[in-house]
């Protein structure tokens, strides 16, 4: 019996990778966790010595440009991706021909250890370097270990079966030949199998890239069992919009977010604990030799004595949140406007930019005529009241509207003013480089335990959310059963810059039905309705729910 070589084991280790990849997708769009081959292209990218990767990306761009394949920065991206999902196949390949490589000089037939072990030498680094701080995770840092970690074992047991069914089985119809036909058998009973193998392979692949893209943003139908009978919203008197007509249909969310339960999204493992005793901030200038001029620096105090406090009611959001996800809440901020503090500072004059640094490592940068257009982008200290919690960013961070929250540092513990552009922390990892909120809406609730009767006729409050950054919500429609689209009532909201509440009220007919709905930007510009994932530039796409509806029993 002839054992199968190293071309066949590339052959195998390709072919297998395939259907992992579609795996990782489906895990990704289903759950949020990550997804190896972009991961490891960011960290190739980010670690690669020296200018290997940035003169790829040069030569990419040139490509792109000449060959006129479209906007550099979406055909890129796409390349990139292209490239990271390559990187994994070859690794694959590899893996294929070596491991055949070692088996073949095995004396006996093995069972499954050497395709565990073949599973952990290839997916435990995969693993570590899709985790380590790379991507904005949805999924738990333990779970996604567990996952990725799980699936490359089944990956390697996988390419240790194929070996022993290449070098040890045979269909069953060639097994009677003479043993001088035997290696001729082997032969078309080897070929038949590869050629199931690769259909095998093939169907999963697609399937998997099926699914992982219907489930993509919006995650498919979800059922809602919502309906609690308060209202959760209730009015406060000292709220803005405490005169506001429209009531929030009960199980809508809290229009103003609990400061302990705000999301929390950062590369720090533990949140920076910062000493007001130490701290300060300053605004420096690089002076050429390596080292900074300080321009200006500013204690606590002086922030906040020396400047006009700004109140305003936020919506902030995490461009990895996804269609009706949890990374994104309102508060109430409190900061001292930028303008005021650049007021303050004797800036270069060919400044044009501050990179802003933090204190875990985070680091982002603002434009300072982005700064000089709009006096509600501020340097907050104060949630609710009350300084920054830890976790949030105390002592001091930049609130920048219509922007997702990668573009917001907080934990600030140095300004430089720059004379030119810079790529932020996570635009540096790929991620949009402007990150404007993509416009989103929400169904929280389909109140079906409060059902009421007006007239002859049963009703059915639906409401939620919807956010488009400071650009505002203009309109917010609902279909139900896919009919036409209808206008749901708005709440006044508590600020231009906060979701706005929406709600209907549904003279239902009994039964299951699907609730879709959609929002206009305060431009009148419709949502995004096409699914697309967080990566690069935040989720679109349609929320849709459905609930069953019942007459109320009187
Ligand atoms: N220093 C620092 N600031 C940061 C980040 C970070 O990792 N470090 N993450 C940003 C991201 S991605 C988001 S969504 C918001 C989240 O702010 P929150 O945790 O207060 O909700 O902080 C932003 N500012
Ligand atoms: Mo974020």
């Amino acid at each position: 019996m002839k054992k199968p070589g190293i071309l066949l084991g590339a052959l195998v280790g390709g072919l297998i990778t395939l259907p992992l990849l579609a795996v990782l997708y489906v895990g990704q769009m289903i759950a949020g966790f990550p997804f190896v081959p972009f991961n490891l292209f960011n960290n190739v990218r980010d670690y690669a010595p020296g200018s290997t990767i940035p003169r790829t990306i040069q030569i990419m761009v040139s490509v792109i440009t000449t060959l006129n394949l479209g906007r550099v920065d979406t055909t890129g991206k796409l390349i990139e991706q292209i490239l990271g999902i390559s990187l994994v196949v070859v690794i694959g390949i590899i893996a294929g021909a070596v491991y055949f490589y070692i088996m073949r000089r095995q004396e006996h037939r093995q069972e499954w250890l050497p395709g565990v072990i073949l599973g952990l030498i290839v997916g435990v680094p995969l693993t570590v370097l899709s985790l380590v701080g790379n991507q904005i995770l949805n999924a738990d840092t333990t779970t996604s270990a567990v996952w990725l970690v799980g699936v490359f074992l089944i990956w390697g047991y996988s390419i240790h079966w194929v070996y022993n069914r290449l070098t040890y089985a045979m269909a069953e119809r060639y097994i009677k030949e003479t043993p001088e036909q035997h290696a001729e058998a082997q032969k078309i009973d080897r070929r038949q199998f590869l050629i199931k193998l690769g259909g095998a392979t093939a169907v999963l692949t697609v399937a998997g890239a099926w699914v992982g893209s219907i489930s993509r943003g919006d995650g498919g139908t979800q059922t809602v069992s919502l309906g609690n009978t308060q209202p959760e919203a209730t009015a406060d008197p000292n709220l803005p919009n405490a005169n506001a007509s429209v009531e929030p249909a009960p199980g809508t969310r809290p229009e103003l977010t609990a400061v302990e339960d705000h999301y929390r999204i950062d590369i720090a493992l533990t949140p920076p604990e910062i000493d007001l005793a130490t701290w300060t901030l300053p605004f420096v200038v690089a002076a050429g030799d390596g080292s900074n001029t300080l321009l200006k620096e500013f204690t606590m105090d002086e922030i906040r004595a020396n400047f006009t406090p700004i109140e305003q009611y936020i919506t902030q959001g995490c461009i990895s949140n996804n269609i009706a996800g949890t990374l994104i809440s309102t508060v109430r901020w409190t900061g001292a406007r930028l303008q005021d503090i650049l007021a303050e500072v004797d800036l270069p004059d060919d400044a044009t930019h501050l990179r802003i640094t933090s204190a875990d490592g985070f680091d982002e940068t603002v434009a300072l005529d982005l700064i000089n257009s709009d006096p509600t982008i501020v340097l907050a200290y104060d949630w609710d009241g009350a300084p920054l919690p830890t976790r949030n960013g105390f002592p001091i961070r930049i609130h920048i509207p219509d922007r997702y929250g990668m573009k917001q540092p907080k934990w600030i513990t140095q300004i430089e003013v720059i004379n030119h552009d810079e790529d932020g922390y996570w635009v540096r990892r790929g991620w949009d480089k402007d990150a404007f909120v993509m416009a989103t809406s929400v169904i929280d609730t389909v109140a079906t335990e409060n059902v009421y009767t007006e007239g002859d006729q049963q009703f059915v409050p639906i409401g939620g959310i919807a956010w488009a950054g400071a650009r505002g919500i203009s309109k917010v429609e609902i279909s139900i059963d896919n009919g036409e689209w209808v206008e749901a009532q708005l709440r006044e909201p508590l600020s231009d810059k906060t979701w706005v509440i929406w709600r209907y009220d549904w003279a239902f007919t009994e039964g299951m039905h699907q609730f879709a709905v959609h929002c206009y930007d305060g431009n009148g510009d419709m949502q995004v309705t096409q699914s697309a994932g967080t990566f690069p530039s935040g989720a679109t796409g349609t929320h849709r729910v459905q609930a069953q509806v019942e007459a109320e029993s009187a």
